[in-house]
């Protein structure tokens, strides 16, 4: 069994995509054993995407990241990262596969509907970063 961890990112909850995610989320067999409605503030945001502090779009990512709520899920199941990775599809929504999130309700290359950990180590600092071990004992 393997967690991963998963937001739905502002557009997507302005846009009332919500529902729609979480659907195939669990239409896709993992299974959802954390989440809740957030708002990052801009320090946790800066945080969370520290990685890509050098990137030109490091400001831009980190103001629409706290621009409204956002829904964040630990995610487990055989395969979970990169299973969570295949549904959402490729980072911008012009070039994921057709039926993918990002291709289904992503905006843009920035505003792309969802998160997605990358790795076996990112997942655990970013379930982490959200989630205490005991809420998670589902
Ligand atoms: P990922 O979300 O598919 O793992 P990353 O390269 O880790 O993609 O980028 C993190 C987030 O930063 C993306 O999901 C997207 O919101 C944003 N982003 C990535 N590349 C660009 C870009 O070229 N312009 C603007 N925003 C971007
Ligand atoms: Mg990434």
């Amino acid at each position: 069994m393997e967690r991963t961890f998963a937001i739905i990112k502002p557009d997507a909850v302005a846009r009332h995509l919500i529902g729609d995610i979480v659907k195939r989320i669990e239409a896709s067999g993992l299974k959802i054993v954390g989440m809740r409605l957030v708002r990052l503030a801009r320090a946790e945001a800066e945080t969370f995407y520290d990685v890509h502090k050098a990137r030109p779009f490091y400001g831009s990512l980190c103001d629409y990241m706290t621009s409204g709520p956002v829904v964040v899920m630990a995610l487990e199941g055989d395969g979970a990262i990169k299973r969570w990775r295949d549904l959402m599809g490729a980072t911008d929504p012009a070039k994921a596969d057709p039926g993918t999130i990002r291709r289904d309700f992503g905006q843009n290359v920035e505003q792309n509907a969802t998160h997605g950990s990358d790795a076996p180590e990112t997942a655990a600092r970013e379930l982490a970063f959200f989630f205490r071990t005991s809420e998670l004992t589902v």
